[in-house]
């Protein structure tokens, strides 16, 4: 078996006072932390696409940088074997349990769909094989109903009623690769569902399209026995000017409307939280309350930049208020944290694939350190507590309970004089905030 990253050996933990790139400063995999394994808490995964299928281009650099140790391959489906092999090679010196992918990255396209699904089922088969001694697992598949030219006016919300087919076609069989492989999730993210100009869009139709496709793959689901998570994956704009799944709210909103709530949860990606002109904890948030928070897109954007540029998360604050979520909805369950991340054009040396994964894993890591002391602590959650606690009695007691309406209200309120109200006292908890981050 050929090795791609001769240069790089195993990954280990050297601790904080480690200045060697290639060693963890705090991830440590068997390490407890609030009851539980730190690779159990975090659930790692490398995306494929990222990973093992960009080359480092971008608008202005049409040639990619990336130098990568298949770049000699040229037959198409020796060089998909190929990555198979580096793919596992490098989740396994890594240390990183999960990878995702989609269809189209591990297969290239052919010119049938029949043909495009028996490259699958090569590709399926060598990852199968080395599935048998690796302990390397799927966290999700996906598809990509969104890079060939027929999908330009979106997949299932396309205007072509083949489109939509063809969509449905892809989704059926990446369902099925995603479970023959064990895939714990599924994920939907709507590529280019969503529109330009409504001068050329019919959107109520466009939207009831969309949740009969959301219907069929649960009912595909069902047939074939794939006990996968669904997740949907929110993201504001871009490539469309108006994604539909724009944010949490909205995906929520949507699948009550059609009535999916009970199959799908979602899966935040910081940068698109962002986006959309919420934190990464905001759209976490906002999932969370309504039981819907399934898995995590980790990476982050630059606020100065206003695309999805998918870049490794290092921000400590993001990466304690993200654990912070998953460490109060109880954890990861079929979830994990997918790094849907890509290395700079300028960082296109081999190695810098584990550099940047390490200083991700690492960024986690200390973030669900300092997330499981603050709720340990209980400072935090006391604070709000008290800043809520006028509805645990009297008036606001009986708001909750239903018991009075605005009539009751108005009464209680007439003769009342000034009402006192509190500080919220922001400062002082971000000072909190911050000592817990610096003393973790
Ligand atoms: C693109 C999305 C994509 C999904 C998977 O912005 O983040 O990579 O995660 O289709
Ligand atoms: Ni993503
Ligand atoms: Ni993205």
């Amino acid at each position: 078996m050929a090795e791609y990253f001769k240069n790089v050996p195993k990954i280990k933990y050297e601790g904080k006072g480690s200045d060697n790139p290639l060693a963890f400063k705090y991830y440590n995999p068997d390490e407890v932390v609030a009851g539980r394994r730190m690779e159990d808490h975090l659930r790692f995964a490398v995306a494929y696409w990222h990973t093992f299928q960009a080359t480092g281009t971008d608008p202005f650099g049409p040639v990619g940088t990336a130098v990568r140790p298949w770049n000699h391959i040229t037959d198409p489906m020796d060089l998909a074997k190929a990555k198979v092999e580096a793919c596992f090679e490098f989740c396994e010196k890594l240390g990183v349990p999960f990878f995702c992918f989609h269809d189209r990255d591990i297969a290239p396209e052919a010119d049938t769909l029949r043909e495009t699904n028996k490259r699958l089922d090569i590709i399926v088969a060598a990852i199968k094989d080395r599935m048998k001694d690796s302990p390397v697992k799927l966290l999700w598949g996906t598809t990509n109903a969104f890079g060939h030219p027929r999908f330009t006016h979106g997949a299932s919300t396309s205007p072509h009623a083949e489109v939509f087919a063809y969509a449905a076609a892809q989704v059926k069989k990446a369902m099925e690769i995603t479970k023959e492989l064990g895939g714990q999730n599924y994920v939907f993210w709507g590529g280019r569902e969503g529109y330009e100009t409504l001068l050329n869009t019919d959107m109520k139709l466009e939207l009831d399209n969309m949740a009969r496709f959301l219907g069929m793959a649960v009912d595909y689901a069902k047939e074939i026995g794939f006990d996968g998570q669904f997740l949907i994956e929110p993201k504001p704009k871009e490539p469309t000017k108006h994604q539909y799944d724009f944010d949490s709210a909205t995906v929520i909103g949507f699948l009550k409307t059609y009535g999916l709530d009970p199959y799908f949860k979602l899966n935040i990606e910081a940068n698109h939280a962002t986006l959309a002109q919420h934190t990464f904890q905001h759209e976490l948030h906002v999932a969370r309350i309504n039981n819907m928070l399934g898995s995590i897109d980790a990476n982050q954007g630059d606020l100065l930049l206003g695309w999805d540029t998918d870049q490794f998360p290092t921000n400590i604050y993001d990466t304690t208020l993200a654990m912070l979520e998953v460490l109060k909805m109880g954890g990861f369950t079929k979830g994990g944290l997918n790094f849907d991340a890509k290395v700079r054009r300028g960082s296109f040396e081999p190695e810098d694939l584990f550099i940047s994964h390490i200083a991700g894993m690492d960024a986690f890591a200390k973030g669900l350190k300092v997330a499981a002391r603050i709720i340990e602590d209980g400072k935090f959650d006391k604070f709000i507590a008290e800043r809520y606690s006028s509805y645990t009695t009297g008036i606001g007691k009986d708001i909750v309970e239903g018991k009075v309406g605005f009539k009751e209200l108005e009464q209680y309120v007439m003769d009342l004089g000034k009402v006192e109200i509190k500080s919220g006292k922001q400062e002082m908890l971000e000072v909190w905030l911050n000592s817990y981050i610096l003393e973790e």
